[in-house]
């Protein structure tokens, strides 16, 4: 009867094991046939109503028939986890011949291309960078540089006010300023940023636009100090052959002045529509740093001069990519920014 049971057991047991699609089934097969409450726990649990002489063969049989679905499952499981492997790599296969996913890199927009020219350009001549803030006061903006109360360079119309003594920085001057005050010459920097005006937008005009400025503090500099410095931008910017032309200025800041123009490189001189007719186009501020403005600084100004200028990185980057409108620049369309 037992026997007979345990016989059945077994060939059931082999076929399922064997008939098993998956590890799944494999191991439920195994807790319903070999578990605590599984087929074969139910029938030794029927040992105790045997004859002692009956008992170590039943015992016996019921060990080999345990043993042979042990081995079964463990047959059967090797050659499933084989399967199941093998089919989990072709199914996860990666083809690493395969194109990339291609990473759209951005780029370095024209006027940080123009800047960081003129930066490498002043880097060799022994200039460094200075920075400073765009909130500033009054006095770095317009007293330090010679510029007071009643000038009218420091109305309300054309500066961003946020009370009588702060504004927004109308040029890098007061970052040379604070150079100067805080070091003793000889000094050569340049003060690129961002300053602020309250201009309509047009084509040429923004409320907001990049300025350079230099400033170099010797024994004994001169305007042939300054014109080399500006020959030698301008060269590094535009090719061999750039013409300049210092014309007499006015700033509060310095004394001499001059305004600076290049001659035209799509007419050589001659005038044409980018030129306006001219031949020459105006390009920046320049001059021999005021005594004053030394002085106020604790630069004692018998014994050092200084040469500065102030350049907008807008009109050089106009000129430089022959951009016919300020806006493009700050429109940020990539099908512009992409050209450069
Ligand atoms: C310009 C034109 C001319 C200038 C003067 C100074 C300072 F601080 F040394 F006095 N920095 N920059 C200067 C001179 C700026 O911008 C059109």
């Amino acid at each position: 009867m037992l026997k007979q049971e345990l016989e059945t057991l077994r060939e059931r047991a082999l076929a399922a094991v064997n008939g098993a699609p998956d590890t799944a089934s494999l191991e439920n097969a195994r807790i319903s046939l070999l578990g605590k409450k599984g087929e074969l726990t139910a029938i030794l649990k029927q040992m105790g109503t045997l004859s002692p002489e009956e008992r170590p063969v039943m015992g016996a049989l019921a060990n080999e028939v345990r043993a042979d679905i042990e081995s079964a499952l463990e047959k059967a499981s090797a050659v499933m986890s084989e399967r199941e492997l093998a089919k989990r790599l072709e199914d996860e296969a990666i083809d690493v011949t395969l194109p990339g996913t291609p990473f759209r890199a951005g780029r370095r927009h024209p006027m940080q291309l123009v800047l960081d020219d003129v930066v490498k350009i002043f880097l060799g001549m022994g200039f460094s960078v200075a920075e400073g803030p765009e909130v500033e006061t009054t006095y770095y903006c317009f007293d330090a540089l010679n510029t007071g109360p009643d000038h009218p360079a420091r109305d309300p119309q054309d500066t961003f006010y946020f009370d009588a003594d702060t504004i927004l920085r109308t040029q890098t001057s007061s970052v040379q300023i604070r150079v100067m005050e805080q070091s003793k010459p000889p000094i050569r920097i340049i003060s690129p940023g961002k300053c602020y005006r309250k201009d309509e937008v047009d084509a040429t005009h923004s409320a907001h636009f990049h300025q350079i400025e230099g400033l170099a503090v010797d024994k004994g500099l001169t305007m042939a100090d300054l014109k080399g410095a500006l020959q030698t931008m301008m060269t590094g910017l535009y090719g061999e052959g750039v013409k300049l032309r210092f014309r007499p200025h006015h700033f509060p800041y310095t004394e001499p002045s001059a305004e600076v123009d290049l001659q035209c490189f799509e007419c050589k001189g001659a005038g044409c529509r980018m030129c306006k007719g001219e031949g020459w186009i105006e390009m920046l501020g320049s001059g021999m740093v005021h005594p004053a403005v030394l002085e106020r600084c604790g630069i004692d100004s018998e014994v050092y001069s200084g040469f500065a200028f102030g350049v907008g990185i807008e009109r050089l980057t106009l000129m430089r990519y022959k951009i016919n409108d300020l806006r493009l620049l700050f429109e940020n369309d990539a099908r512009f920014l992409k050209q450069f």
